[in-house]
């Protein structure tokens, strides 16, 4: 046998066929240790590990190919430059149609992130550090990722339509030493601007120390002496220094590779730690299976990187794959909502990826934007993020993938890493909403309320994960406890998922949504708590509940109820001042869009608002309300159905 170097390895661990799957699975679940091991021996280490697994739920610590030595980015990007140097890794598509292209080949990605790795060292980032990088979907955004991850820095992505308030929290929380952040994106028709937002956001970060920033729209802009650098300039200087090469840093298989905010039922975001080994391994297998991706295919995942699917599915696991990945900058509706099957026309995408919400945006803008386009290319069509509704799956099947193309619903979460409940495309029957089957190593329960599992099929229960898979989180930034309690406490030695879920009779799972205090806006993530607390911080607020209600295009939507210390003069002016509040403390993704004023919210006794009650008012159900019993003072309720909004 020849040993193994970093240019001669091959991947080989595609599922082709039910009985691969079957026997993927049981022996996933036989034998974990062995199972992962062989799946691992398809990537580049440095030094392969002592021990596959170590895991311990009470804690939790868990602990994936301890001792094996790597660098992601070796396996995104220097493995794949014998064979592949010429190939597309990724393309890019700017917001502006008119605006041309950009296509970088591995070898040129390469060579970017070596360079970048060298500047981000220039500017005195080091292995640990933890860096904050605020950007457009450009393809600088990707190159930054992995020049972190090339230097052994952790990174933070913040998600462009965060508020300079979400941003200080996230970098104070971190203690971040470096941002890297643009001028401004283009977004639509709008220019979002970023290095303004960066600016009020670092009033309250000291610490840190040097700003890069990367001109897209180069609009006017603050750079101040000593802190802010150019990007260009920062790369000129290292080309300059003939500093073209980059030494990957060697990291530990447990090392950290990236913390990534998401919102839970309470309190502030949690920073959601991944580490090296396990992660890579699990996006790069999932991204594989999942999507049955083949050599020259050319994949589109239209999420942004500031979301978990953009760096699992844009970036780290298409890359570990060698495959050739789509980044798009703007919005699906800009200059027209036929603006992904132009993109899918033009560059003949044949795997895409995308989400419920912009499926029924993109349907409800009728055929006339689909049907002089050549979809002809598509062979996978993948939905994640949000339950899909059987009209959108429906209207998905036949008018994008022409009853042609398997449909995978992904259903996962930032904390799983990567994919968990999926079908492998063109291998797992599909049903519509039904996110099928477990990935091989995923092994899936339901339990009641008191934690007890529910046997068989066709029962309904909490979706839980009773044993590891290498992609899960690891801990929670800086507070460890918060990750025992949110994730494994609910339900002893088990990862508790925060949604609720069906197993049909031929044990296939059907995710129908939280079961806990976040919803999901357009795919994205909103504690009711963090509106709450953005809510009460208007001045004229006594008190507020925040609940879900169900949205036609975004999934879900937000309803706040709001006690006011003084009647409102202008009523919806009064609304648009709290919906302003709300924008500058979380951002404009979580600004309800429903305010009701009333004057006292439904509570027990004991002071705890009844959520159940306030949802199915903002449902629209106004008679079967269930036990009010116990409610303090049944009156609250008969005002706020009379005044609905
Ligand atoms: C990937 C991502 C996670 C939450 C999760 C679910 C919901 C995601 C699906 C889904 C039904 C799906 N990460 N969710 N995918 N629900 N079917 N295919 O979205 O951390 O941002 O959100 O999203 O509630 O817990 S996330």
């Amino acid at each position: 046998m020849p040993t193994k170097t970093i240019q001669n390895l091959k991947m080989n661990f595609q599922i082709k066929t039910i009985a691969d799957y079957n026997q993927a699975y049981k022996q996933s679940v036989d034998q974990p240790e062995a199972f992962w091991a062989d799946i691992a021996d398809n990537f580049y280490w440095r030094k392969k590990w002592d021990k596959v697994l170590n895991w311990d739920f009470s804690s939790p610590n868990i602990k994936w190919y301890e001792g094996a030595k790597l660098n992601i980015t070796e396996n995104c990007l220097d493995r794949h430059l014998q064979d592949k140097g010429n190939q597309p890794a990724i393309i890019w598509e700017p917001n502006d149609p008119e605006e041309h292209h950009r296509v970088l080949t591995y070898t040129q990605l390469h060579q970017q992130v070596c360079l970048f790795a060298n500047a981000l060292k220039n500017n005195g980032a080091k292995k640990g550090d933890r860096i904050c990088i605020y950007m457009p979907m450009v393809p600088e955004l990707a190159i930054a990722v992995l020049a972190c991850a090339r230097i052994g820095a952790i990174h933070s992505v913040v998600f462009g339509g965060f508020s300079a308030q979400s941003i200080a929290d996230r970098i104070n929380d971190a203690t971040c030493n470096l941002v890297i952040t643009a001028d401004g994106g283009f977004r639509g028709a709008k220019d979002i601007p970023l290095k303004n937002v960066m600016d009020d956001a670092l009033v309250q970060c000291p610490s840190v120390k040097k700003v890069i920033v990367l001109t897209r729209t180069r609009s006017p802009i603050s750079m101040i002496k000593g802190r802010d650098v150019w990007w260009e300039d920062e790369i000129k200087k290292a080309e300059t220094l003939g500093m073209h090469s980059h030494q990957a840093e060697e990291m530990d298989a447990e090392d950290e590779l990236f913390i990534l905010y998401t919102s839970g039922s309470t309190g502030k975001p949690k920073g959601v730690v991944h580490t090296c080994a396990g992660y890579m391994v699990y996006a790069a297998y999932s991204f594989q299976n999942v999507f049955q991706y083949q050599a020259g295919d050319t994949y589109f995942c239209t999420a942004d990187i500031g979301w978990i699917t953009g760096h699992s599915y844009i970036v780290y696991g298409p890359l570990a794959m060698g495959a050739t990945t789509l980044m798009f900058e703007g919005v699906p509706t800009y200059p027209d909502a036929g603006r992904f099957w132009d993109i899918v026309d033009k560059y003949k995408v044949n795997v895409l990826y995308t989400a419920p919400t912009a499926i029924r945006s993109l349907m409800q803008s009728g055929l006339d934007f689909v049907k002089d386009k050549d979809l002809s290319s598509l062979k996978t069509l993948g939905s994640v993020g949000e339950p899909i509704n059987e009209e959108a799956w429906n209207w998905y099947n036949e008018n994008i993938g022409k009853r042609n193309c398997p449909i995978v619903d992904t259903w996962w979460q930032t904390e799983t890493g990567g994919i968990l409940i999926s079908p492998l495309a063109g291998i797992t029957p599909t049903k519509p909403c039904f996110a099928t089957l477990p990935l091989p190593g995923i092994q899936p329960i339901l339990v009641d309320e008191k934690g007890e599992e529910i046997l068989g099929n066709g029962v309904s229960g909490n979706l839980c994960i009773k044993f590891p898979w290498p992609g899960m989180l690891r801990t929670t930034y800086g507070d460890h406890e918060r990750c025992r309690i949110n994730y494994f406490a609910t339900y002893p030695n088990m990862y508790f998922t925060g949604d609720g879920c069906m197993r049909d009779e031929d044990g296939n799972y059907r995710i129908t949504g939280r079961v806990d205090d976040v919803i999901n806006v357009s795919g994205h993530r909103i504690g009711t708590a963090e509106v709450e607390n953005a809510i009460n911080m208007f001045t004229d607020v006594v008190e507020s509940a925040v609940v879900g209600y169900p949205h036609a295009i975004k999934g879900q939507g937000i309803y706040a109820y709001v006690i006011l210390n003084k009647q409102a003069i202008d009523a919806n002016l009064t609304r648009q001042d709290i919906t302003m509040t709300v924008s500058r403390i979380i951002g404009a993704i979580a600004k309800p869009d429903k305010i009701q004023f009333v004057t006292g919210l439904p509570k027990t006794r004991s002071g705890k608002i009844m959520r159940r009650i306030l949802r199915k008012i903002a449902e629209g159900e106004t008679e079967n309300l269930g036990d009010t019993s116990t409610l303090l003072d049944p009156s609250v309720v008969e005002a706020i159905k009379n005044e609905r909004v």
